[in-house]
């Protein structure tokens, strides 16, 4: 049997505005697992896409005069360039629109209605429409919506429902017996405490009346879909469920839904017992990371602060970008945004650090080797701590990202490149290559610094693709060089009389860099 392919899932966006800081985030960290895994030899099936119903976006279209199929017409280009500029590597963009999608919703629902799972009553209580929820007088904060705050509306109607209770001590007692299934641990405490209290049944239909914009109920042409209950689907109508299920049954169970801590509860309470009552496994892990803030409030598009990820790559290019987002914060912290942070790690880590490394070593192999790699008996490089040091940053990253700490597995890789850094100075290669009689040290530290420069591109290939392909390119290695275990790792990437190009600064300095074109 094959090995099972892994499968990550973003959130669908809504389309009310445009991707923001936030958003990008979430597909970049999507985005460096999915590389690493494929670095690592498996099979990956990553799916992002966008959520194109519900009141939010309704209101928004009409606002703005138009007919919300074409609002989100119009909106949805702008997720794929974000994604396009950002060179994020998914397989599929499924939108609710779809009609595969609104199939395998109206099929679900038609199914959970015969078993009994979905029943209909009158609801009274109050609503809140920006989060599209319904909330009891207890639940008010100050008479607001608990989550946003905002204002709630008084409700009398009737609607269909979910029934969430039956399957509330299996929810628990599952979350409870496995670890990886809610992380971080803060955020599994988080979903603990909620299920504490007795679950409410979910309200799933919204009347036709006050909501047009939705999928139709097939069992009552009076109602539309709920937008969470229709959007959640797309992680199985995607891969063809119920319909078409040769790649649902490679896929499912998903490996990781990656959401923001906002949308936590959604997935950890609702999705896994609505794939209880369709008969379907869990997802192995729901992963919540935390909010990037900006003088103190959340990123967000409706409180417009956000800003523009396509306006940053544009001035510090792919790499530094998506490494600022990766190393800023560990995954599950909240971290604060600031351009003047993104520009002081550009410089200390990406130019100062790495950049000069590559120009240091490819600079003096041309000026005392001609651009050639050295020829150095194995036994003295081995017995050189930068090499090894540089050998086991396979297992370093692999240990890193199997916890998902993209932190951790950069931490590691920058070590082993300041080291380098410090190589160079003790070394001193200048003052070697003026004593003939030293000329196999100076071959010696040559060739431990191009492997260590083959290793670091190899392992930053997940994380930095553009610089990292373009470093190992430079050494004459492939483009795009996976590894599937630490053995194929460890060992010397440089044929001794290859030659390597120095090529233009990897990471030239911000007074020299003119926005790159889109
Ligand atoms: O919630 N910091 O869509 P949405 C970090 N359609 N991440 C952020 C963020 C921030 N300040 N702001 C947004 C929805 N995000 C639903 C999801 S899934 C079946 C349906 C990211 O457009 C983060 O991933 O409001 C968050 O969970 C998501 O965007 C919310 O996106």
């Amino acid at each position: 049997m094959t090995a099972k392919k892994f499968y990550i899932t973003t959130p669908l966006y809504y389309v009310n505005a445009k991707p923001h800081i936030g958003h990008a985030y979430t597909n970049v960290l999507c985005d460096a697992f999915s590389r690493f895994k494929r670095f690592q030899g498996q099979e990956v099936f990553f799916l992002t896409g966008t959520d194109e119903h519900g009141t939010k976006i309704e209101k928004i279209a009409r606002e703005q005069g138009k007919e919300p199929v074409d609002f989100v017409d119009e909106m949805v280009p702008h997720f794929k360039k974000m994604w396009e500029v950002l060179d994020i590597r998914y397989d599929k963009f499924i939108r609710t629109t779809d009609e595969e999608h609104k199939k395998s919703v109206t099929a679900i629902l038609q199914n959970l209605v015969k078993t009994g799972d979905i029943y209909q009553k009158t609801y009274s209580g109050w609503y809140c429409t920006p989060c599209e929820s319904f909330w009891t007088e207890l639940q008010l904060k100050e008479g607001k919506c608990p989550d946003c705050h905002r204002e709630v509306q008084q409700l009398e109607e009737k609607n269909y429902f979910f029934k969430l209770s039956q399957h509330q001590a299996w929810l628990v007692k599952t979350i409870q017996e496995d670890k990886s299934f809610i992380q971080p641990e803060m955020r599994r405490n988080e979903i603990l405490g909620f299920l504490r209290e007795p679950l409410e049944d979910l309200c799933i239909t919204r009347p036709k009346a006050r909501l047009n914009w939705g999928i139709p109920f097939a069992p009552d042409p009076e109602f539309v879909v709920y937008v969470w209950f229709d959007a959640l689907i797309n992680y199985v109508s995607a891969i063809g469920y119920p319909e078409n299920k040769t790649l649902f049954d490679a896929l499912w169970p998903a490996d990781v839904h990656m959401v923001g801590k906002d949308i936590l509860r959604q997935h950890a309470v609702y999705w896994p017992i609505m794939l209880k009552a369709m008969g379907l496994g869990r997802p192995r892990t729901i992963l919540a990371h935390g909010w990037w803030m900006m003088s103190g409030t959340k990123v967000s598009k409706s409180r417009g602060n956000a800003v523009d990820p396509l306006e940053l790559v544009r001035k510090y290019s792919v790499d530094a970008f998506r490494y600022f987002l990766m190393n800023e914060v560990t995954l599950g912290s909240d971290g604060t945004f600031s351009e003047d942070l993104l520009a002081e790690r550009y410089t200390t880590q990406l130019a100062n650090d790495l950049g000069n490394l590559w120009f240091r070593y490819a600079s003096m192999l041309d000026k005392y080797f001609g651009g050639l790699v050295p020829d150095v008996a194995p036994e003295r490089l081995d017995a050189t701590e930068l090499y090894r040091r540089s050998l086991c940053l396979y297992e370093a990253a692999a240990a890193a990202v199997a916890v998902f700490d993209p932190r951790l597995a950069l931490d590691k890789i920058f070590a082993v490149i300041t080291l380098a850094n410090q190589f160079v100075e003790n070394q001193k290669p200048w003052a070697l290559a003026k004593d003939p009689a030293r000329k196999p040290d100076l071959e010696l530290t040559l060739a431990v610094l191009g492997e260590c420069n083959a290793h670091v591109a190899c392992i930053l290939q997940a994380f930095l693709p553009v610089c990292a392909k373009a470093m190992l390119e430079r050494m004459g290695l492939p483009a795009w060089m996976p590894m599937v275990s630490n053995e194929n790792f460890s060992k010397s990437f440089l044929r001794p009389g290859v030659r390597i190009t120095r090529g233009e600064p990897l990471f030239p300095k911000l007074e020299d860099l003119k926005p790159q074109a889109e």
